[in-house]
């Protein structure tokens, strides 16, 4: 065999390359196109870049922290390819991410553990019995804005959270922002400590149902389990509050396959459709004792979420055959809702009325809390005959336009708690103050997803400045007293980090990101994961329960003492 000659060998000089660097800078170049090519995209984006893809999202999704073994089975979304953010509003995301970094890092500082904090005071206060509302409420956003250390550090206090207290709990707000925060971030992180605390907390509330009639009271004492109404209403529970628990039970039965859960919230729409009116609208004080409702008809305070949620349960339920009453009845308030729906003069705003009971007056005022409604009928108009789509679309852009405007019309651009509408002069503030509330910029996420008009993110963008124009000071953000003068109260609702600024978060980022056709949120803003069937089918709400049953039974995990197993 021929030896090398000497000259095969000039490669491996240091001579050789310094008489010719083009040869070096050529290798340069190759080492670092390879390296850029097997580099993690993820890695080379600028440290000042925190912005969750919707990549970055899904592999939240699927990083499982702790507690995996009992947890539930899913499968991670496909990632959709949808939006890529044009400039302006990835920066506009990144300002709400920010303003939640604010917010949480001002709760933490000053009232951790607190239920809410007062910004002006710089102290905590527990106006929900001290079970660190902040906390669980901001579980979730901060899980979608990949703010994971925050996440972990409320997980770790959820963890420790211990619900036997001597107080009177709400009944209705333990559920949304407790129950439902808890569910949605078992069902965003896997983790099961949310789960279980999720179940223990709703054990405590479920005295509250234990009535003749199966329609709950509205407070329970989370240590006792004595419940009861409250005075002024005369013993009658309200409407709002005694029918929005049925998403956040109805999952929780799903995923803990214990019925009982479900069975409670379900039974009370059952019998709210024995006394169930022609059309659809029920008045807010509905006595526990003998089923029978009387007072106001609305769309806002005590009324809103109840409407939502039958349409919400039908969505959660996999739109089947089980749950199509839900829909029915839903479809009834809608009919009901169109003999309520007045346009102001001279600019023709669209508004909904409240009403006394079944046949009386009309009062021509609206809440800002019934601008939940475009984002509803946005929800409602996926299905149905064309016809009702484009009516539900329709009156959803004009309701949308009328409460921007609420925004819009007053000095400090944001919206008082109600308007009235006056013949000749559209619409003028009622109740004057603005507790940060969400129900504006929820409905034009929905319709921003629904329609891709940039207008509904212009509109939410207009809302974002003015709360950190009025709102933003150094230690968190404040409602106001009155949104004429621009006076601050001393109060950071926990629904300010849950749903406003989620919301805003949301209407700013790609449509796969809590993509509509798999989550559906709560009132509190919790997304919810809709479940499946096996094989991908969709499937009731029951239907699920029973086949969570038959596949831990299948997997051994039952033990003889279950409920499930009683069944
Ligand atoms: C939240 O707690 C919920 O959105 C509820 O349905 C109504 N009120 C507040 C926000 O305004």
């Amino acid at each position: 065999m021929a030896r090398p000659s000497p000259s095969s060998w000039r490669f491996l000089r240091l001579a050789y390359y310094i008489r010719r660097p083009w040869i070096v800078a050529l290798m340069l170049v190759v080492l670092l196109c390879t390296t850029f090519i097997i580099w993690d995209r993820r890695s080379l984006r600028s440290p000042d870049d925190t912005s969750t893809s919707e990549e970055d999202f899904f592999e939240l999704q699927r990083a499982r922290p702790k507690n995996t073994k009992e947890a539930f089975e899913r499968k991670p979304p496909s990632v959709v390819k949808d939006e890529i953010l044009d400039e302006t509003t990835a920066e506009r995301r990144e300002k709400v991410k920010q303003a939640m970094l604010h917010a949480w890092n001002s709760y933490e500082k000053y009232a951790w553990g607190y239920d809410e904090l007062l910004p002006l005071s710089k102290r905590g206060a527990n106006d929900f019995g001290g079970l660190g509302a902040t906390i669980v409420d901001s579980l979730d956003t901060l899980y979608i804005m990949g703010f994971m250390d925050q996440f972990n550090k409320a997980r770790d206090w959820v963890a420790k959270l211990d619900f036997n207290r001597n107080y009177e709990a709400s009944m209705f707000e333990t559920t949304i922002r407790v129950v439902g925060g808890l569910v949605s971030a078992y069902d965003l992180s896997n983790d099961t400590v949310f789960l279980n605390k999720a179940r223990e907390i709703a054990d405590r509330l479920l005295p509250a149902w234990n009535t003749p009639t199966g329609i709950p009271y509205t407070t329970v004492n989370l240590a006792s389990g004595d419940s009861r109404s409250p005075g002024w209403t005369l013993g009658a529970s309200v409407l709002a509050d005694l029918a929005t628990e049925q998403v956040e039970f109805i999952a929780l039965s799903q995923r803990t396959g214990d019925p009982k859960y479900q069975e409670k919230v379900e039974n009370v729409i059952k019998k709210i459709k024995e006394f169930f009116p022609q059309d659809g609208l029920v008045p807010i004080y509905v006595n526990p004792h003998t089923a029978s409702a009387s007072n106001r008809i609305t769309f806002g305070a005590m009324g809103d979420s109840f409407y939502e949620y039958l349409l919400k349960v039908w969505v959660l339920g996999n739109k089947t055959q089980a749950v199509q009453h839900y829909r029915d009845m839903w479809e009834q308030s809608m009919e009901g809702l169109m003999s309520l729906i007045r346009k102001s003069t001279p600019s023709s705003y669209t508004y909904i009325a409240e009403r006394y009971g079944s046949g009386g007056g009309y009062i021509d005022k609206m809440d800002e809390l019934a601008c939940f409604t475009p984002g509803m009928l946005v929800l409602g108009s996926n299905d149905g005959p064309d016809e009702k789509k484009t009516k539900y679309l329709d009156l959803a852009k004009e309701l949308a336009r009328t409460c921007y405007n609420f925004y819009r019309s007053t000095p400090t651009g944001l919206a008082g708690e109600n308007y009235n509408f006056i013949s000749g002069q559209d619409m003028s503030v009622g109740t004057a103050w603005n507790i940060l509330r969400p129900e504006t910029v929820e409905s034009l996420f929905y319709l921003w997803r629904k329609t891709g008009d940039t207008k509904y993110r212009d509109w939410g963008w207009d809302i974002f400045q003015a709360f950190e124009a009025r709102s933003r000071v150094d230690t968190g953000y404040v409602g106001l007293r009155d949104v004429r003068s621009g006076e601050k109260d001393d109060k950071m609702q926990s629904f300010f980090l849950a749903e406003t600024l989620k919301y805003l978060y949301l209407l700013f980022s790609p449509s796969s990101v809590i993509p509509l056709d798999q989550w559906v949120f709560n009132t509190e803003a919790h997304p919810i994961k809709i479940v499946q069937r096996d094989g991908g089918a969709p499937g009731s709400s029951e239907d699920f329960v029973k086949q969570q049953i038959h596949r831990k039974q299948r997997l051994g995990r039952l033990g003889g003492d279950s409920n499930i197993a009683r069944q």
